[in-house]
């Protein structure tokens, strides 16, 4: 069999008029053409069912088919649906400053080289320098100007424009000494989970959150880190899992963890909605340090913190020596289409041999990447500028207020529902169900897409997630369709006599 993908506008499936669903559709492949000789990859074998999401949209997809006239709200996926900030599109799109920084850039020059010559109070011409930098890159970045011979470039760095690499270590790392050579760009967080796989190879040991961001997992499949997958424990052989629930406040017990090479860690967390405290990450430093491991931190969500836990792992004192963190624009800033994220790999991340890791990643992004879109990297340090972190705050807030209006209801309901404060998804539990058969039950009934637990793992099982990313309109409609599906079916789940809500 061979999966192709397909997009159509769903303008008619939701109230979000952009949305698209993506679904995978399975084909005989005798139907397609005779077979090569090329054996297919074993590691690619061993994988699993579809991925995830692909596997959501392709339900989703079916559904409309079942129900053309239904108006489906999806709470599934985690995409943003809100505009993004006109600040920060038109700073990828226009050249309303060029003349103005043109000026500037004869101004700096001149004041700097030929003003005050021989004076030890001029400006320092490496100042001078990046003032020109940063001038030359707002103005040839810009779409617009890419039409106009001054204005054209091609290739840019692969590790990531200078400016944003020193604006991203200065905005989300300023106080953590986070230097710009240390900041690697990339097309997005996920992109990067499977370059840092690159990195790794197949020779070494993961250890993982249960349940966990499925890219962690079958990315490490893929590179053949894993052994096969087996039925009865819905686990990978060589993959730790780290059991991550209510019973242990959603960390990880590390005093029964065995030492692995690697260890995968969200926070906050996608699927749990938890935020690791300052306290666990800094027992999770010290286990990694003692054990001679790695920390590969996710980030992704740090945007969505409100109670000042870490929004870096490198708040963490030690951190440096033994972790990298992952993070990117999609959820803070809705760049999920736009595709904007970073990695960073600090000098003194060493392998056993001392050799710097971030000289092998520097020659991982050079070999298998030309660097983000320098549209989408102007786009990047528009959102850093004051006026974009200002509206970016303003989008979040918005989904914080959809997450607030989704658990209110779920809790209201009597299902226990975990997550939410700092991130976007809530994590529900339904005690004794089977996540999908939750999951097909909800869709059936009430036309709503979620995500099921196990999708993230075996300690997903009894648990659906439910995402805040959405319009406003279709948490409103969600909630009064749970609302009236719930209080009708407390016999197919007994467990809602009794309210609670944990966070
Ligand atoms: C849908 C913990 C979403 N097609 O957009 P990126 O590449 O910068 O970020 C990807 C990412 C990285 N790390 C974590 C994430 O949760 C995500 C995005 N996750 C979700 O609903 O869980 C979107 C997933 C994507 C997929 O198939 O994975």
């Amino acid at each position: 069999m061979v999966s192709l993908t397909f997009f159509s506008s769903a303008s008619s499936l939701s109230s979000s008029p952009s949305k698209i669903v993506k679904s995978s559709l399975d084909f005989e492949l005798k139907k397609l053409g005779g077979c090569t000789k090329l054996v297919r990859n074993v590691n690619l074998e061993k994988l699993k069912n579809n991925y995830l999401f692909p596997e959501i949209s392709r339900r989703e997809v079916e559904h409309v088919k079942k129900h053309p006239n239904v108006q489906l709200i999806s709470l599934g996926t985690g995409d943003t649906t809100e505009p993004i900030p006109k600040q920060i599109t038109s700073d990828m799109s226009n050249v309303r400053f060029i003349v103005l920084l043109l000026f500037l850039i004869f101004i700096c020059a001149f004041v700097g080289f030929h003003l005050f010559p021989n004076s030890s109070q001029h400006i320092n011409r490496g100042q001078v320098y990046t003032i020109i930098k940063c001038v030359q890159f707002w103005t040839i970045q810009f779409a617009h100007a890419l039409s106009t011979v001054e204005g054209y470039r091609g290739y840019g760095l692969e590790q990531g424009d200078k400016v944003l690499r020193k604006a991203i270590a200065d905005t989300f790392y300023g106080h953590l000494h986070v230097k710009s050579n240390e900041v690697f760009v990339s097309d997005g967080a996920q992109s990067d989970i499977s370059r840092i796989q690159l990195l790794l190879g197949s020779g070494v040991t993961i250890a993982v959150q249960d349940p966990t961001f499925p890219a962690y997992i079958d990315s490490s499949v893929i590179i053949g880190q894993t052994g096969n997958f087996h039925e009865a424990t819905k686990k990978y052989q060589n993959v730790v899992y780290m059991p991550c629930g209510p019973q242990n406040s959603f960390f990880p017990d590390l005093s029964k963890t065995p030492r692995t090479d690697v260890i995968f860690f969200c926070s906050p967390n996608n699927p749990t909605g938890y935020v690791a405290s300052k306290k666990q990450l800094h027992q999770l430093v010290e286990f990694a340090k003692t054990n001679g491991s790695i920390i590969i931190f996710d980030s992704a969500y740090a945007a969505f913190i409100e109670d000042g836990s870490p929004r870096s792992i490198y708040e963490i004192p030690g951190a440096r020596e033994v972790a990298i963190e992952i993070s990117s624009f999609s959820k803070f800033a809705g760049f999920t289409g736009v595709r904007l994220g970073w990695t960073i790999i600090p000098d003194e991340l060493l392998y056993s041999n001392g050799f710097p890791i971030i000289n092998d990643f520097h020659r991982i992004v050079t070999t298998s990447f030309n660097g983000a879109s320098n549209i989408a990297q102007a786009g990047g340090l528009a959102c850093l500028s004051p006026v974009g972190l200002k509206e970016i705050r303003s989008v979040i807030n918005y989904y914080k207020e959809n997450r607030k209006i989704l658990m209110e209801t779920l809790a209201s309901l009597g299902l226990t529902v975990y997550g939410g404060i700092n991130a976007p998804y809530l994590w529900v539990h339904f005690k004794g169900s089977k996540s999908w058969d939750v999951f097909a039950e909800i869709l059936e009934k009430t036309h709503i897409i979620t995500v099921p637990g196990s999708g993230f793992g075996p300690g997903g099982e009894e648990y659906l997630r439910i995402s805040g990313f959405g319009r406003r309109d279709d948490m409103v409609e969600a909630s009064r369709r749970l609302r009236s599906f719930f209080n009708t079916r407390t016999k197919h789940f007994p467990f809602l006599s009794s309210a609670s809500n944990t966070n």
